[in-house]
């Protein structure tokens, strides 16, 4: 399979500007670029499905450029719905520092000839009037109006500052091919009209041809984006989405879109995807697909240790295995529960009278007696067992579960806990 072709049946190929592109493509050696704004402190999932063309295009001999908008951030890409509201330059400066670093590990993973810019550098000393004579001059007002997105704003209303910002990315575009000899610019599909933008102004002051070609946006069965889940966004950056949250979003993606994933977020090869698939269609409850998609993404991301971590805690809670968990993986296993704060020794039943485990004495009884009732890992039956800092994991934490699947994590006061 040429790129063009591995491309197309990877499902990452939505429009491309020209036929010519194709060869290109397949011939290695171009200069590409793909950008985004700091509009918050990390990148999501949907950025990975995008900014992963980066690593495929370099991989097939070409040469990347990702772009973390400094000055484009400040201005806002308008959204076919709403007005942004106005980002501070503070926040825009942390954003576009936690982007970076994302870019510059995440993707270029210290790889030299993967270079990481910022169009702050560049616009920054623009003044108005050469703005508007050197760039403004070459946009006709109906062009910039036909843009698909700024057409379905005319009537909620668009502000100048986000009519212009076309402008802004096709002066990118232009620097970059300028500085670099940048001739493709990458995207998801709805950045098209930013992108021509760009092809036509390069055309109209270099006299050169650029190109481009945009991905589909991966979504889930019903049509709607990929990477949102019912607790928000999947974030890349650890601390707010932890590998083993994203192991659960990914081990539960819909079985119809599991192989489309596969293929858009891996670097699995044609053959290794087929064969999947076939196991996958012969023994659908191995959800062996849903397990690879889970460790390819992850181990891309954040590594082989944090994924081994995140199946260890995802195998440890589905056997009732507690105790296999460090205190590290206990924590990142229960982020999302809120925490019982154990101030003192107490019978297992007043304990689970106490933080409303159970609702009566009564219930708490039945619900030891009948084997319901496990603490970090084992069954109790005995009414009378203490919970205690001996029988804590690491004098520490104590995990309830009720039923099959109900849980609780108690943990006894110190460092700065609140009673
Ligand atoms: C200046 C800014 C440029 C080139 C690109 C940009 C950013 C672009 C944009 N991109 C989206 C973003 O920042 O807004 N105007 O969130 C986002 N992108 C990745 C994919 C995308 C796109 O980061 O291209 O299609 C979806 O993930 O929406 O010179």
């Amino acid at each position: 399979m040429t790129l063009f072709e591995e491309l197309k049946w990877r499902g990452l190929i939505k429009d491309i500007s020209s036929p010519e592109l194709i060869d290109k493509l397949n011939e290695g050696g171009l200069t590409f670029y793909i950008g985004t704004d700091p509009t918050a402190d990390s990148l999501h999932i949907g950025h990975f499905s995008s900014f992963l063309i980066a690593r495929r295009l370099k991989q097939a001999g070409h040469h990347p450029i990702l772009l973390v908008g400094g000055a484009t951030g400040l201005i806002g890409d308008p959204r076919p719905t709403s007005e942004r509201p106005m980002i501070s330059k503070e926040e825009l400066n942390h954003n576009f520092l936690c982007l970076k670093e994302q870019a510059e590990t995440i993707f270029a993973k210290g790889d030299d000839d993967f270079r990481v810019v910022n169009n702050f550098d560049w616009i920054k000393d623009i003044n108005v009037i050469d703005f508007l004579r050197d760039y403004g001059k070459y946009f006709n007002i109906n062009y910039m109006l036909d843009k698909d997105i700024v057409r379905r704003r005319l009537d909620t209303g668009i502000t100048y500052a986000e009519f212009s910002y076309m402008i802004l990315q096709a002066l990118d575009y232009l620097h970059l091919n300028q500085e670099f000899n940048c001739t493709l610019q990458v995207a998801g599909q709805d950045q098209w009209g930013n992108i021509t933008a760009g092809i036509d102004l390069i055309r109209k002051k270099n006299g050169k041809e650029a190109y481009a070609f945009t991905m589909p946006l991966l979504t889930k069965a019903d049509g709607t984006k990929f990477g949102k889940s019912e607790g928000g966004a999947i974030w890349l950056d650890k601390d707010k989405t932890t590998p083993y949250e994203m192991y659960q979003f990914l081990i539960n993606a819909e079985d119809t879109k599991v192989i489309d994933y596969l293929k858009f977020l891996t670097f699995l090869s044609k053959e290794e995807i087929e064969e999947i698939e076939k196991e996958q269609l012969e023994f659908p409850e191995k959800r062996t697909a849903h397990k690879i998609l889970a460790r390819e993404v992850i181990t891309f991301i954040h590594g082989e240790d944090a994924y081994k971590e995140a199946l260890n805690i995802s195998e440890s809670l589905f056997n009732g295995n507690i105790k296999a968990l460090s205190s590290k993986e206990i924590e990142m296993a229960f982020k999302g529960l809120d925490r019982i704060i154990i101030g003192e020794d107490m019978n297992i039943i007043d304990f689970l009278v106490k933080y409303n485990i159970c609702s009566s004495k009564r219930e708490a009884r039945e619900f030891v007696n009948n084997n319901s009732i496990s603490i970090n890992g084992d069954k109790i039956n005995d009414l009378n067992y203490v919970i205690n800092k001996d029988i804590a994991i690491d004098n520490r934490y104590v995990i309830v579960r009720r039923g099959k699947k109900k849980y609780f994590i108690g943990c006894f006061g110190g460092n700065n806990d609140k009673e």
